[in-house]
């Protein structure tokens, strides 16, 4: 009996402009265009095998070495949606094996820790979609698979491109325009370098899910962010990346983040993702900044504690100079984490 197997992986993004709310939570449609820098696959990516055959008899998965459930709703949209644009390939050529009705092995692996705190699911639905669809052998583009994985999680459909990445919430009620397009290639803007301080390795205790549908029906401030302040920046960010304008990207970025922890703050009740070690990283990227008397580095906290900086390559070695002197007078910071983890890379 033959097995068919395909690999992929997919990198870990991060949004620059935040994706937080969804008009369907069904479909993971949401309330506005997101953005988002994807990191490098040397530091931070989930490698995916998938395999096939027609005497496998469940389909089963293992997410870094343990067996997983395939029930949730979500990875179950997935698989639906991959196997029946297959399943319309074999009807137009009969000599097609039938992978969409055999069942499939999936083994997945983050080669970044989950300690790190860093949400996998992205890098985790973009590359099982990519996977089966390589698999699959479905000549549909990356846009077009990144529906699918949306529905798998949000800020997946980005996963699928490398670089700068627009997720463009489309206007129609069944999903068909909401989807991710590339803005620019990470070649032509290299020069930018991302760095992750781990500020808590804890479980956030509001799933983003959860969080956002609560400042959905809860924040006032929330319909002045989508409404009025995300479409221009969503404009303004494009342009700023792709004229590589940095302190143009840096501010909007940092505004962003504040924009989004705002509104967080304004549910009901509110819903704190940032901690005073956060808080205490803001004001210092501030400080280097006024230091510099120019915008080199920007802030993004996502839905959790802990800080992504954004810089150009060339201010490296003054902003990390800064840092670990800074950083060290923080309470308890620099008996949990020494230098090596702080994760520096491209
Ligand atoms: C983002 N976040 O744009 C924003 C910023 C967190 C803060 O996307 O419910 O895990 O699976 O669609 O994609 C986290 O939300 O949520 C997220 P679902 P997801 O990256």
């Amino acid at each position: 009996m033959s097995i068919h197997i395909a690999s992929t992986t997919a990198p870990v993004n991060i949004a620059t402009l935040k994706y937080w709310g969804k008009r369907d939570a069904d479909l993971n449609l949401p309330t506005n265009s997101s953005i988002s820098v994807t990191l490098s696959q040397d530091d931070l990516r989930t490698l995916t095998s998938v395999a096939t055959s027609e005497s496998f008899n469940k389909d089963t998965l293992w997410i870094n070495g343990k067996e997983e459930s395939l029930d949730s709703k979500r990875t179950q949209d997935c698989l639906k949606d991959l196997r029946s644009l297959r399943e319309e390939m074999e009807v137009n050529d009969k000599s097609l094996p039938r992978f969409s009705q055999w069942k499939l092995h999936i083994v997945s692996e983050n080669n970044f820790p989950t300690a790190a705190g860093l949400a996998s699911s992205a890098a985790g639905f973009a590359a099982l979609v990519v996977a089966i669809a390589k698999l699959y052998q479905l000549p549909q583009s990356m846009s077009e698979l990144s529906k699918i994985a949306r529905k798998g999680s949000g800020s997946a459909c980005r996963s699928l491109f490398g670089g700068y990445v627009a997720w463009e919430m489309g206007q129609l009620a069944n999903g068909e325009d909401s989807m991710a397009v590339p803005v620019a290639s990470m070649d032509e803007w290299p020069e930018m370098k991302a760095a992750i301080l781990v500020v808590s390795d804890v479980k956030k205790d509001t799933p983003s899910t959860q969080g956002m549908q609560l400042t959905v029906h809860t924040s006032d401030l929330f319909k002045e962010r989508i409404n009025n302040v995300v479409p221009r920046r969503f404009e303004e960010m494009k342009t700023a990346i792709r004229n590589k304008n940095f302190k143009e990207f840096a501010e909007l970025t940092m505004k962003d983040s504040n924009s989004f922890h705002a509104t967080c703050l304004d549910s009901y009740p509110p819903i704190f993702y940032m901690n005073d070690t956060s808080k205490k990283i803001i004001r210092l990227i501030h400080s280097i900044n006024e230091f510099f008397g120019e915008v080199i580095v920007a802030y993004t906290f996502d839905a959790g504690p802990n800080a992504v900086l954004y810089y150009l390559e060339k201010d490296e070695a003054k902003i990390f100079a800064f840092i670990y002197t800074l950083l060290k007078k923080v309470e308890g910071w620099a008996n949990k984490y020494t230098e090596p983890e702080l994760q520096s890379f491209e």
